[in-house]
């Protein structure tokens, strides 16, 4: 039996780890093409950082530290900077687009306009055509409060339009939670595994996802679509996130797949409120710390609706552009929209004037009487 006074002194040593036990995260901040010095982020070709908030996490909080970027550990500007390998052929080094097909009787943002496989895959073809990277293939409405279909439902709706456009030459991203439709989804042509639980749904997922040696996008969501949005709560939304995707990128290079095959999302809309979702925009290039490309996908969510005038989802197309380009800034590789064509728009200006300006000489450094 302990006495009272080894018990205090117990708890006592636990609080002290704890306040003592200090966690870094490293936030590039300081965005410019321009200016010399500045460091690519991800291995970006056009997007650079000057400057990283330092975040000291312990049990009384987070401590914030502004550094230079050559200021940074080397390990860590290492990971900040390294080039991304490719993803499934594509290059990490400039934005893509990833176009949206939901195969579902009930999604958000286009109301089951695609239940019909037929129509999924034309729509596909055309995204495709218009200039996606990757076409997003998925039979189960993640809208908040729907319920999954059952297995054979799921298969039924994916696999036909997974093989309707692979077979056609087109880059398709299966979405699912389930190992059952990873497996035929691969087997059918799919080139990406797209799971919003991080590979957690199931427990096969991780060998089925290992065996099928596609790359696989690792989406944060707390609970589950179904619950997700009653009152969600964090510390620190961005630190918690980041720290679930650290587990599951350990957990995936655990079961055998490798960090180049891997690519993190911190999940925008789910279990989030407006105010997370914009907090995890404004802060997501801490994401980079993790070594691999990001995936942001905002496309017509709610909070768009919330920051705005209440538009509906198919009105939200100008809001998700300006959220997407806020993306582009912090160095997201990859950006799931349904409205491609105008991604790709805003993306080719944004382009241009991020050309212009590493084209222009490097400004001088002033002079003490200029300043
Ligand atoms: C399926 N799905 C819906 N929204 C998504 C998002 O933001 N990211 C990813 N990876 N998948 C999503």
């Amino acid at each position: 039996m302990q006495s009272r006074a080894q018990t205090l002194f117990r708890s006592g040593l636990r609080r002290y780890n704890r306040l003592m036990t200090q966690k870094l995260y490293y936030e590039p901040a300081g965005f410019t093409s321009a200016l010399p010095g500045a460091l690519p982020l991800g291995g970006s070709r056009t997007t650079r950082f000057t400057t990283a908030i330092c975040c000291r996490r312990s049990a009384s909080g987070v401590e914030r530290e502004i550094l230079s970027a050559e200021e940074l550990p080397s390990e860590v500007k290492a990971a900040l900077t390294k080039p991304r390998p490719d993803l499934a052929g594509v290059s990490m080094t400039r934005p893509s687009i990833m176009g949206i097909v939901n195969v579902t009787p009930d999604s958000f943002s286009d109301g089951g306009d695609r239940f019909d496989s037929g129509r999924a895959v034309a729509d596909g073809l055309a995204m495709w055509s218009a200039g996606a990277d990757f076409i997003d293939v998925g039979g189960e409405s993640t809208r908040p409060g729907s319920e999954p279909p059952t297995l054979e439902e799921e298969l039924r709706r994916v696999v036909p339009v997974v093989k309707g456009l692979a077979s056609q030459g087109v880059r398709v991203s299966v979405d699912t939670r389930r190992a059952a439709v990873m497996a035929e989804a691969a087997s059918a042509g799919a080139a990406i595994i797209n799971d919003i639980s991080a590979l957690t749904s199931e427990p096969e997922a991780l060998s089925v996802a290992a065996e099928s040696g596609l790359p696989v996008i690792l989406m944060h969501m707390r609970g589950e679509p179904r619950t997700m949005q009653v009152a969600p709560r964090y510390d620190d939304v961005v630190l918690d996130v980041y720290d679930y995707l650290a587990q599951r990128i350990e957990a995936c290079q655990e079961a055998g797949i490798a960090l180049s095959r891997l690519c993190v999302d911190p999940g925008v809309g789910f279990g989030k409120t407006a105010a997370h979702n914009v907090e995890l925009v404004a802060r997501l290039a801490v994401f980079h710390g993790l070594g691999c490309p990001l995936l942001l996908g905002v496309s017509r969510k709610s909070f768009i609706g919330k920051f705005s005038q209440g538009e509906s989802p198919k009105d939200r197309v100008a809001g998700t552009l300006a959220v997407t380009l806020a993306g582009v800034l912090r160095g997201a590789q990859i950006h799931r929209v349904h409205d491609v064509q105008e991604a790709l728009q805003a993306l080719a200006l944004w382009r241009a004037v991020e050309d212009a300006g590493m084209e222009r000489p490097a400004p001088a450094t002033p002079r003490a009487e200029d300043e």
